[in-house]
């Protein structure tokens, strides 16, 4: 058996009740083999051995009372995955399938996407399995502190920088950032995604959405073309959703789908500026469902119970770009299947691994441009990155200033996935690609040290 599958097959049996975490470490071992026989220094030092397992894992009971005084417990995690290029950073899930797993396979996969992204950042993911559907803005606010009260005494801004991910957004940042702040008395760099007024970032609330959308224009450029009069579905109908669909817009795309957890939305004549000023209301202001949008847009067709690959499938459904920006395993084989045959060209993940292992392989075998998570949707981390240099600094950027940056970030990871894959003779495979390139700079890292 070789040492990379016998990487895999130590972490199945360790961890056999951890599927999603399984299904990211083979999806990164597989594609690190051609770097054994390169960096017997690597293998030396077991490096593949370390680098699955976390630098620690926190987990803690998060009590807190509802509306009617009853009290409530949530499982709060924080999975420090590995600091060696930075301190740790990554997001926060509040979401009711929140478990180890989960958690472990998402600090996992934002260790090597930290890395691509240049700045010094190292990998750590966290969150609970508290639903905020229907929950008051003093219960989100009871639990977010009964979580802060807890998480503190792990984080710091030389330490652990957490931030928003599904169902974490402006609101629970700013609880979450106030809490904190009056516990510890500090006000620093502790949180990113926070509130212009209170240290945050220009475009750190767009930076994923046109980050993965700069990130699929790069990848349309190498063969010649662009979004102009491109068909594009968009799953999900959150943060990076939302900000996807106005960057694809602006660049001459036509957006016809996005969804949530109850269905999907077509809109053919296309989601525009106006529309989407529509769904960000509804989704953030209001908290309602995207079946709502046609109380506006009668012309569009609800598909309840179905994922935007169930419809695009069943309907035959003409896509040229798909941007899957809701959640993971979202796309299964079938679903690639019938988007390879409605036309698809150019796939790039806004969510985290939103594809199975199977999916990928039907994408890539295909010819279909193929961005991975870890690539393609760096650009919100990257921007927290910059939000962390600027509160460093004490002073703040132009929303020029660091949409150009972030687009130079996507550029760079793009054509650091591609160098890195052509050097490990995987020429145009931008999964290889990425995880070889994020991998290495972590690997050096960890060698320097020595065995710690
Ligand atoms: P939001 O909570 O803002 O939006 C999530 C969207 O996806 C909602 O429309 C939600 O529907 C839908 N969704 C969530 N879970 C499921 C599910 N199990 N089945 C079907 N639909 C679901 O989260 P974000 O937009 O921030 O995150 C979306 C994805 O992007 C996640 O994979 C996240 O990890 C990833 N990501 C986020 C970044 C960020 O900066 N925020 C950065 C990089 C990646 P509903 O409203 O019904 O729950
Ligand atoms: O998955 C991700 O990259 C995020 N949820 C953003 C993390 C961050 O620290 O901005």
């Amino acid at each position: 058996m070789s040492m990379i599958d016998e990487v895999i097959q130590k972490v199945k049996s360790k961890d056999k009740d951890q599927p999603e975490f399984i299904q990211a470490v083979t999806e990164v071992m597989e594609t690190l083999r051609p770097t054994v026989d390169k960096h017997p220094e690597f293998v030396k030092a077991k490096i593949y051995e370390r680098i699955v397992e976390p630098d620690r894992m926190i987990i803690f009971r998060v009590p807190w009372e509802d509306d009617n005084h009853e009290v409530q417990v949530n499982r709060g995690f924080r999975v420090q995955f590995n600091n060696a290029i930075g301190p740790y950073k990554g997001g926060l899930r509040l979401h009711p399938s929140v478990n180890l797993s989960i958690v472990k396979f998402l600090g996992f996969e934002q260790l090597f996407k930290n890395a691509l992204t240049t700045l010094p950042m190292g990998g750590s993911k966290g969150g609970s399995d508290f639903d905020p559907k229907g929950k008051s803005d003093a219960e989100v606010m009871r639990f977010t502190y009964a979580f802060m009260r807890e998480l503190y005494r792990h984080i710091g801004p030389d330490t652990d920088v957490p931030a928003g991910d599904i169902g974490v957004g402006g609101r629970e940042i700013g609880y979450l950032f106030g809490y904190y702040k009056k516990i510890v008395n500090e006000h620093t760099g502790v949180l990113t995604g926070k509130g212009l007024e209170y240290g945050g970032s220009l475009i750190r609330p767009q930076a994923t959405g046109y980050g993965v959308t700069y990130f699929a224009a790069e990848m349309l450029a190498t063969r010649g073309t662009d979004f102009g009069g491109k068909v594009v579905a968009i799953s999900g109908s959150g943060n990076v959703a939302q900000y996807a669909v106005e960057k694809v817009t602006q660049l001459g795309g036509k957006v016809i789908t996005m969804s949530d957890s109850n269905g999907v939305v077509v809109d053919e004549e296309g989601i525009n500026a106006e529309k989407l000023v529509f769904v960000m209301d509804l989704k953030d202001v209001r908290r309602g469902r995207i079946s709502e949008y046609l109380h506006k847009y009668p012309q569009a067709k609800y598909f309840g119970g179905k994922s935007v690959w169930d419809v695009i499938k069943e309907e035959s459904l003409h896509v040229d770009v798909a941007l899957p920006c809701a959640t993971q395993n979202e796309i299964s084989e079938d679903h690639a299947s019938a988007l390879v045959k409605n036309g698809v060209v150019c796939v790039a993940e806004g969510a985290n691994m939103p594809s199975l292992l199977g999916a990928i392989k039907i994408f890539q075998d295909n010819h279909v441009l193929f961005g991975p998570a870890k690539a393609a949707n760096a650009g919100g981390v990257a921007v927290s990155g910059l939000e962390m240099s600027q509160n460093s600094m004490r002073l703040s950027w132009t929303s020029e200033e660091v949409d150009s940056r972030l687009r130079d970030i996507m550029k760079s990871i793009h054509k650091a996935s591609l160098e890195a894959a052509e050097a490990y003779g995987r020429k145009g495979d931008y999964l290889a690609g990425a995880n070889i390139a994020g991998f290495i700079k972590v690997a050096r890292a960890m060698l320097a040290y020595g065995i710690v």
